[in-house]
């Protein structure tokens, strides 16, 4: 069995990053190993959340792993606190890259054009640093504009797009994925720019007229788990990408109408039988 580590907080309350990483990819077959960055009462868009910083225990908790010997075939960051966190993470993977894994970035820290309340331009810089070392990045757009200095645009066409993922590839020389890419009227998905081979890759479905928390954090895990049960990268971001559309479908008929998370409970047994 491939085994993963991710990196992301604990949101106890509110469906996103680490309470679906952990499910999820664990639900797809693959040992996920966790390490959480935090610990907040609720996810962000919750008033009055608390949160307590857990950067000090990235290096004792490493440094455990170290001594016994672990190793990962893909490390998997998310929502990460602070710049200082992101500096042990760039430490974690020099530790634990290996000729055969592969870091998978999800530069969380924005969405709709702005930051999510806890950053600043600072983090955003700093998050490149953290893009720089990883084989495949996955930011939506606002995180790509915010990563290149780029103008956020709402409308836009497909040189927009391509414009933003040449500019990504100046920071990350892997596979660069941007998401939530709207190029056709009613459609959403991901395109995305394999840097060494040069080659596009466009996958668009069905837009649903809905946003969830947490939406992001289910694309990175089916995403990335999806690759460590033998997908290529392009196959994991389609799988990905309608798994979620049909998450959130989901989630629009249940008539308790829940704001802050998707039932990716209801759906996993879709995705497991796919
Ligand atoms: O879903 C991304 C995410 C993860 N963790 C926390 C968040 C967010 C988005 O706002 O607040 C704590």
């Amino acid at each position: 069995m491939k085994r993963l580590l991710t990196v992301q907080d604990i949101s106890c309350l509110g469906k996103c990053s680490l309470t679906i990483a952990l499910p999820v990819i664990s639900a797809l077959g693959v040992e996920t190993v966790i390490l959480p960055t935090a610990v907040l009462s609720t996810h962000t868009m919750f008033k009055n959340f608390t949160c307590k910083d857990l950067s000090d225990q990235i290096k004792p908790i490493t440094d455990h792993w170290k001594s016994e010997n672990v190793t990962f075939d893909a490390i998997y960051t998310g929502y990460l606190g602070t710049a200082d966190e992101i500096d042990e993470m760039k430490k974690v993977f020099e530790e634990f890259k290996t000729e055969d894994n592969f870091i998978f970035v999800d530069p969380v820290m924005a969405d709709n054009g702005k930051l999510y309340p806890a950053f600043d331009l600072a983090y955003a810089a700093k998050n490149a640093e953290l893009c720089a070392a990883a084989d495949i990045i996955v930011p939506n757009i606002t995180e790509a504009a915010f990563l290149t200095g780029s103008e956020y645009r709402e409308e836009y066409g497909e040189d927009y797009v391509k414009d933003l993922l040449k500019k990504l590839s100046q920071i990350c020389s892997g596979v660069c994925v941007l998401t939530g890419v709207s190029l056709k009227p009613g459609m959403t998905g991901v395109m995305g720019y394999d840097v060494k081979t040069k080659e596009y890759y466009t996958y668009q479905n069905r837009r649903i007229n809905a946003a969830y928390h947490g939406t992001g954090d289910l694309f990175s895990s089916v995403f990335v788990g999806s690759m460590l049960k033998g997908k290529d990268w392009r196959d994991a971001a389609r799988i990905a990408a309608d798994y979620t559309a049909h998450t959130i479908e989901v989630t629009l008929q249940n008539p308790k109408k829940p704001w802050y998370g998707v039932d990716f409970e209801a759906t996993l047994p879709d995705l497991i039988n796919s």
